[in-house]
């Protein structure tokens, strides 16, 4: 007898439903939940190795401790007394601070981790807290918290009613939507075009998006915000704002005026070698748009100026009439409404409070830019953190300098890791604990709800029973916080604190609860996002949207600076990532069906470059930073600009002492040993992937 079970994909942001068909245990087929009000069938290939995982006899399942005979399996009791013996022993040799925390990306996709983790990580009571944000979109949430005052008030674009979709460093038809959940993204695009919209992607590779889009614009990496503030400069200086519903709200539009006044586009446009026609045209289209959205993401966030080019998209959306009003930038109202919670309790995000110990970099949310963690390792001296604790990350691959990163792992005092893989990271370990994953766990998106471009509300039980010797994320969390704050365990799961915040959220009274949420297994419909949720929304103390922040306008004269005198590097390329449908960061790399093929780990280069170097299709090649050297396979392709080059981030499995075996089989190489620790926005303290300078030769 064949089943059927229906549940959302935990592995990227884009919340896909997930129509899984069993005959007794056995998975016959994993396909799209057509019925899924958000995703509406649509998948992608990473979906079905969600059974590959289930399966995977590399994955762990039980705790593991590193001993001299190799790694020997423990009871669950005796690891946690190891972790809290450890920590509590550092702790008392060098001090509280001399445990460093790293949390990785999957704990976000995790709803039992989103609830319980927190309180176990600060019931360790370090301040040496690291996490993927600062590789990612930090910038987003500073922008979020300073013109809003909430680091999770973050405007998402309308994508299902926009005419005008302007796309800056970003590859949805690929990723599926970062902080913008947008399953299905490619027919959501046709769509847009289809009633006569227009999309324009901004990007130094012809991407696939890029390629289904109306209008590609070449930029070189880190030059988006000296475009966005000439676009920002003509409409302001041509009479062009129209703020909407939301004028009597918006401060700073005379300060941003004043400031912006170096950036026309005259003045950028040599460097970033766009013709200022161009620029003006584009900010003409996009004003006059009937509604238009600018979504920045990944390629926007992490470089030099990622700061300024996050606060300038949404200020582009705002001074255009954009915000918070349907085709624009709009507010989720999501059924566990974090924001509205958290906000309510004036737990809103702090940036800058706290500043770390070696490069004084500022700290978001409690946490240090994951760029400084290398510095906090290596430095001597109080709180130099001498035991790591990892959950849920692969930091040797996923942060820069990953190379210099293993080696100060390797001398730690000890170190635990919470997670499914002995990976390059987890292999530094002491001890590994490994929770439940994907289908074995329930699941509720607590996050991607929040930045999804429709409300919709689901519940999906696990699929598969957890075996005796497994315990699921939540309850390890919760055994190791009763162990270290010494309070006793409450009654709490997952699952009542879901079913409290939906009795208390937005649709309560449309009787919206965990119960009527295990009737609806394909997920609920709560309809588009609203306009108009602005002023009330607000979390800035007066009520106000602030346009022109001073921690932005500060930052301009760093931007200036290269306007003035542009930087002339000694290394010829500059080198950006890029994202592949069949991989997902470091981690997927385990299941054959995604890495079978066609070696996807190569550095895409153009074809007059290339020939200008010697370098011939398919050959390979030494790629140098100031960081280090790799070896990799050229792919000659005009799709990318003339001087720019790309890697994809997330392989590099050939370190020794892993045990992921068809990972290692095809296991390609690091971009982030070439990435550099010191190349950061400045100003929020990302990470800076993109433009890292890099020079290739023949080998
Ligand atoms: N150069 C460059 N670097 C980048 C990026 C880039 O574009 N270019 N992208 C950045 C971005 S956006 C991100 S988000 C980061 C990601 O950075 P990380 O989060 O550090 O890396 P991941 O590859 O996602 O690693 C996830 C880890 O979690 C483990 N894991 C998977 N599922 C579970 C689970 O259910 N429970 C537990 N406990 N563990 C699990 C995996 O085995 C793996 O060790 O990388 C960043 N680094
Ligand atoms: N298949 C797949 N999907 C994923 C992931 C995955 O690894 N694989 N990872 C997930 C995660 S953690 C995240 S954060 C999201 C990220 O999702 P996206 O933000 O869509 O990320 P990317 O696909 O890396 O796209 C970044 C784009 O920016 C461009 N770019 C690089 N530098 C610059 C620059 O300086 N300026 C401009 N304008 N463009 C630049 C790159 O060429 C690239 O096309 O994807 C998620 N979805
Ligand atoms: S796009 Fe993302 S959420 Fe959708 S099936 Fe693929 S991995 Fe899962
Ligand atoms: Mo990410």
């Amino acid at each position: 007898m064949t089943r059927t079970h229906f549940r959302t994909c935990n592995l990227c942001e884009a919340m896909c439903g997930l129509e899984i068909t069993l005959e007794g245990n056995e998975i016959l087929s994993i396909k799209g939940d057509k019925k899924d009000p958000l995703s509406r069938g649509h998948i992608c290939p990473k979906a079905v190795a969600l059974k590959d995982i289930y399966l995977d006899k590399d994955r762990l399942k039980y705790p593991i401790r590193k001993t001299e005979n190799g790694w020997e399996r423990i009871e669950w009791e005796e690891a946690y007394d190891l972790v809290v013996e450890k920590v509590r022993e550092t702790q008392m040799k060098y001090g509280r601070d001399s445990v460093g925390i790293y949390a990785g990306n999957p704990n976000v996709h995790n709803f039992g981790t989103m609830l319980f983790l927190p309180n176990f990580l600060r019931s360790m009571r370090t301040k040496n807290r690291f996490s993927a944000t600062s590789a990612d979109q930090l910038p987003h949430h500073v922008a979020a918290l300073f013109m809003f005052g909430h680091g999770f008030m973050e405007p998402i674009a309308d994508i299902d009613r926009t005419d005008f979709l302007l796309i800056i460093g970003a590859n949805p038809l690929v990723s599926n939507g970062s902080m913008m959940t947008a399953p299905d993204f490619g027919r959501r695009m046709k769509d847009i075009q289809k009633r006569g919209g227009k999309v324009v992607v901004i990007d130094p590779r012809k991407t696939e998006t890029a390629k289904k889009s109306n209008e590609h614009i070449f930029i070189k990496p880190g030059q988006d915000a000296l475009l966005l503030a000439a676009m920002i400069h003509h409409i302001l200086h041509n009479d062009m704002v129209e703020l909407g519903h939301l004028k009597p709200y918006i401060i700073g539009l005379d300060d941003l005026k004043l400031n912006i006044k170096d950036f026309s586009p005259e003045k950028v446009s040599q460097l970033i070698q766009i013709e200022s026609s161009e620029i003006i045209r584009l900010a003409e289209e996009f004003s006059k748009a009937k509604s238009a959205v600018c979504y920045s993401r990944m390629g926007a966030s992490t470089q030099e100026f990622g700061g300024l080019t996050i606060w300038f998209s949404t200020v582009l959306n705002i001074i255009t009439g954009n915000l918070d009003s349907e085709g624009g930038a709009m507010f989720t109202l999501p059924a566990f409404d974090h924001v509205g919670f958290t906000g309510a309790q004036g737990k809103t995000g702090v940036f800058g409070n706290r500043k770390s110990r070696v490069r004084k970099l500022p700290a978001y949310g409690g946490e240090f830019p994951i760029s400084t963690l290398l510095d906090e390792l290596n430095t001597p001296g109080e709180g130099q953190i001498k035991a790591m604790v990892t959950v849920a990350g692969n930091p040797i691959l996923s942060a820069p300098n990953g190379n210099a990163l293993d080696l100060a792992f390797e001398k730690l005092d000890f170190m635990v890791s919470f997670d499914i893989y002995l990976n390059e990271t987890t292999r530094h370990a002491d001890v590994i604990i490994p929770p439940t994953t994907g289908l074995e766990t329930p699941h509720y998106d607590l996050i991607f709800n929040v930045l999804a471009i429709r409300n919709t509300t689901k519940y999906s039980p696990a699929l598969f029973e957890k075996t005796e010797d497994q315990r699921h994320d939540w309850q390890i969390y919760k055994a190791l916080t009763a162990r270290f704050s010494e309070v006793p365990e409450d009654e709490s799961t997952p699952e009542s604190i879901l079913n409290f915040a939906l009795k208390n959220g937005p649709y309560a009274n449309k009787g919206i609860d965990l119960a009527s949420l295990q009737k609806a297994p394909n997920g609920i419909d709560l309809g588009s996002m609203r306009p108009k949720m602005l002023p009330k929304r607000l979390f800035t103390k007066d009520q106000k949207i602030h346009l022109a922040p001073p921690f932005f306008i500060n930052d301009l004269p760093r931007l200036k600076a290269i306007l003035d005198n542009p930087k002339k590097d000694d290394f010829p390329f500059s080198l950006i990532g890029r994202r592949h449908l069949r991989s997902n960061n470091s981690w997927m790399h385990n299941s054959l069906r995604l890495v079978k093929g066609k070696n996807r780990c190569t550095l895409l280069i153009h074809p007059n470059d290339a020939e200008k170097a010697g370098i011939e299709d398919q050959q390979m090649v030494l790629v140098s930073s100031k960081t280090g050297k790799v070896k990799i396979q050229a792919e000659l392709t005009d799709t990318i600009m003339e001087s720019v080059v790309s890697i994809p981030h997330g392989w590099g499995h050939s370190k020794k002492g892993t045990k992921m075996k068809i990972a290692e089989a095809h296991a390609g190489v690091s971009i982030n040993d070439l990435t550099d620790a010191n190349f950061i926005d400045e100003l929020t303290g990302n990470a800076a992937f993109s433009g890292v300078p890099v020079q290739i030769e023949h080998i």
